[in-house]
């Protein structure tokens, strides 16, 4: 349908699988009460009410680079002008202070030298179409002119773009203020080659994203007082170690170990004992059939470049092999039931390879996976692990191994970059975006907090941000509140809340996941945030977050929580000959690795016996995220921020189809409707003296002095009846109740105009 047929069509009405959908209601009008049958602008008829009808903005047909300039804003506005800009390859739109990308899933000439120039000059970039380059070099800007250190945050669902967002602003920066001295450029090479370190380690094809980053980060780039790059640092947020175990048949594990097995030359297989994809478990045992999943032996060449960028040696990363064949290897230990309380080892030669691999004796290797001993009572014993229980045992000494080599490399990274010196920082979030999945478990639960912390902030910010308007316009807001997320925070965080409860929990010898459920429903059943759900055989709870409802299963809480590397696996990795591995292990912070000693017992606290025994405890997971989560917010609280929201514009990966209803879900769960709620909490709409006055008596507005286009508009309030609730008068603009005030303005002044005309120009004259 063409842009002038469209144009016919006076209101949007929801529609559930393509959002909202232009329409016409019979009056032409978009307000009144009761039922009404409105044609949408594909033919359909439908019954509706008024109040669930949005008045169209005929300016999102043209698509603006600013939607605050949109005539009315709402959500049917903004769904529709992002359609208009993503069909003409503008992918960046900006809502005020707010950058949108959405995702084109193809390249686009928008990331050259010639683009960056042009928004690295203040003058230029104003006359640009809004560019992620804006939003950097903006940030960059303020860090030179107010002094105050900057945040870029980037959010968004997975495979929305912000890891290729933090990559172009992160390029843009250290491009801009990189050159200069020897020093910075060496710095921002070294931030550039982390990227694909970071990628090979930390992502993998998932379902939604083939190269989804299965980590959060902060990047803090370090600036001299003459503006350029002098250092910085990776902070990394809980890495998905269960996938280096388990993967669903769709997905895939890190891309490191398919790297690894295509690129290793043949003397490195034969030296770590390195195979093809269909020999290990922990790959699936299968062949890559699909081309899409193809990986080169190119790429593993690459990281090995990037690793000697950030001086990792040749025998260091000789080393890195090592780890990850042995990972590889001890996926395909398996186990036979012996007795219903025992198993044995079934492929002893399996365990022999890693027992090399690990430089550790073969025996105690086979003991620390089969036996578990225990302390109670003074005394200490041993009992045996039944056939799951060696197997979770031997997924977890994967997980360990891994998880440590992923904090060794990021530790590298920082050595080289890392700065005590540097006088103003500049940091870069790309960190897990709102997560809701058919099962959702403890690692949802952390990534939804993580984002329930941001979103307070963010609404903060454009809380601020619009009293700070009304302030500088003298208008009282003393009664204008918002909804925030603090209800939701407190029940997740808050003293007795869930994460409080479930590490009460985890510490009980005798903790269960099934208990932790009750205890929570009986603590916060009342909670207006949770729900414990119909059936408790479900096990699930229920968490209203600020982006919606998610059930969380409670399985497998507990474990993940406390994270406990076995005492007996610990001590056998304390025993290495290794040296290497043993600085990986310090990495991944398990330092105490002294054999058994009082002291393990008593950082558990309370229990000394069952379960969970071991230094593990010491840091249970989600303790130590939240502690991560209130230090970046801190953080991030004395910086200046800047918002980027990612949008995924179809599920299918695919160039050139808007997805209207899952756009919309992403821009009510991205906070970007609520930061116009926010504006519409207030005044919805406004406009300045001048343009008001122009919509009445046009161009000669211009001439009329601000005291008498204040005194006109006045009049006109006075003349069209408006209560005066509905409106107030600032210092430069009119500000009105409702989002569409403005319109309504302009609507009514209609005929009338001319009879104020006469009168006010009557009162001119007089004065
Ligand atoms: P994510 O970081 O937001 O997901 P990515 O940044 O990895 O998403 O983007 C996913 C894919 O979208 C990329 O691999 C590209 O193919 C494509 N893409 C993203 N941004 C652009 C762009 N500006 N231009 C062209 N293609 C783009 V996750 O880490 O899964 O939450 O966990
Ligand atoms: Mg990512």
């Amino acid at each position: 349908m063409s842009e002038s047929d469209q144009k016919d069509f006076n209101v949007y009405v929801q529609d559930d699988i393509v959002g909202w959908v232009r329409a016409s209601t019979p009056g032409g009008s978009s307000r009144g009460s009761g039922p009404v049958t409105i044609t949408t602008a594909n033919g359909n008829e439908k019954a509706c009410k008024y109040d669930e009808l949005l008045p169209v903005s005929q300016k999102s047909l043209q698509g603006l680079r600013d939607m605050t300039q949109l005539e009315v804003l709402n959500e049917g506005a903004i769904q529709e002008n992002l359609n208009t800009r993503y069909h003409k390859d503008l992918i960046y739109t900006s809502v005020g202070p707010l950058l949108i990308a959405v995702n084109p899933f193809k390249s686009l000439p928008l990331y050259t030298p010639e683009v960056m120039a042009k928004y690295a000059t203040k003058a230029m970039r104003m006359l640009e179409e809004p560019h992620i380059f804006g939003t950097a070099q903006y940030a960059l800007d303020r860090l030179n002119d107010t002094d105050t250190d900057q945040a870029v945050l980037i959010s968004g669902e997975s495979g929305a773009g912000k890891t290729e967002g933090t990559k172009i602003c992160l390029n843009y920066i250290t491009q801009i203020s990189g050159e200069g001295s020897g020093e910075g450029k060496r710095v921002a090479e070294k931030i550039m080659a982390s990227n694909p370190i970071l990628e090979a380690f930390g992502n993998a094809k998932t379902t939604r994203n083939n190269n989804s980053s299965r980590f959060g980060k902060f990047f803090e780039i370090k600036f001299d007082e003459h503006d350029k790059v002098l250092g910085g640092c990776i902070l990394k947020y809980l890495l998905e170690k269960s996938r280096v175990v388990h993967h669903h048949t769709s997905e895939r594990t890190y891309h490191i170990f398919y790297q690894l097995i295509n690129g290793a030359t043949a003397e490195e297989k034969e030296r770590y004992g390195i195979k093809t994809q269909s020999d290990y478990y922990y790959l699936g045992n299968r062949e890559c059939t699909d081309p899409d999943e193809e990986i080169t032996g190119e790429e593993f060449l690459n990281v090995r470049k990037a690793l000697g960028g950030i001086d990792v040696t040749e025998d260091m990363q000789q080393q890195i092999m090592k780890i990850l064949s042995c990972i590889l290897t001890i996926g395909n230990i398996t186990f036979a039931v012996e007795t219903a309380d025992s198993c044995k080892i079934v492929n002893e030669d399996v365990v022999q390879k890693v027992a090399t691999l690990l430089d550790v004796d073969m025996t105690v290797l086979c003991k620390a996976l089969t036996e578990r001993t225990m302390k109670g009572r003074g005394s200490i014993y041993k009992i045996s692990l039944k056939k799951d229980q060696a197997e979770d045992a031997r997924d977890t000494l994967a997980k360990e191994l891994y998880g440590s080599l992923f904090d060794w490399l990021v530790n590298q990274i920082n050595a080289q970059i890392d700065t005590t010196k540097g006088k103003r920082t500049m940091g870069l979030l790309d960190i897990f975006g709102f997560e809701v999945f058919d099962e959702n478990s403890f690692e949802q639960l952390c990534i939804n907090y993580a984002n329930e912390k941001l979103h307070q902030q963010f609404i903060e910010y454009f809380f601020k941000l619009e009293l700070g308007e009304y302030k500088e316009e003298g208008i009282d807001s003393k009664d204008i509140t918002f909804k925030d997320n603090t209800e939701c925070l407190e029940l997740l965080e808050g003293k007795m809340g869930v994460l409080d409860l479930l590490a009460e929990e985890c510490r009980i010898a005798a903790g269960s996941d099934g208990n932790w459920l009750t205890k929570l429903a009986q603590g916060r059943g009342q909670h207006p945030n949770f729900n414990q759900g119909k059936f408790d055989r479900d096990a699930v709870f229920r968490i209203q977050h600020f982006a919606g409802e998610v059930p969380y299963a409670v399985r497998g809480f507990l474990e993940k929580n406390r994270d406990t590397l076995y005492q007996d696996l610990q001590l056998l990795l304390a025993m290495t000959k290794n040296n290497f591995l043993l600085d990986v292990l310090k990495a991944g912070g398990r330092c105490d690795l002294e054999p058994a000693s009082p002291k393990a017992g008593k950082s558990t606290g309370r229990n000394s016996s069952g379960p969970g025994t071991g230094s593990g405890l010491s840091k249970m997971v989600g303790a130590q995220f939240k502690q991560q989560m209130q230090t970046l917010m801190l953080k991030l609280s004395k910086m200046q921020r800047h918002y980027i929201r990612c949008i995924k514009p179809n599920s299918k990966k695919v160039a050139d189809d808007f997805d209207g209803r899952m756009v919309l879900e992403q821009l009510r769960y991205s906070g970007v409707l609520e930061s116009i709620n926010i504006r519409q909490a207030g005044y919805g709409g406004r406009c300045s003296y001048t343009d008001a006055c122009m919509i009445a008596i046009g161009d000669s507005a211009l001439d009329m002095t601000h005291e008498d286009q204040y005194q006109y508009l006045q009049r006109i309030m006075e003349e069209l009846k408006l209560p005066t609730a509905e409106y107030a008068f600032g210092k430069t603009k009119v500000f009105f109740k409702q989002p569409d005030g403005v319109q309504n303005f302009a609507q009514s002044l209609g005929a009338m105009v001319v009879r104020i005309q006469a009168v006010m120009r009557g009162k001119w004259q007089r004065m």
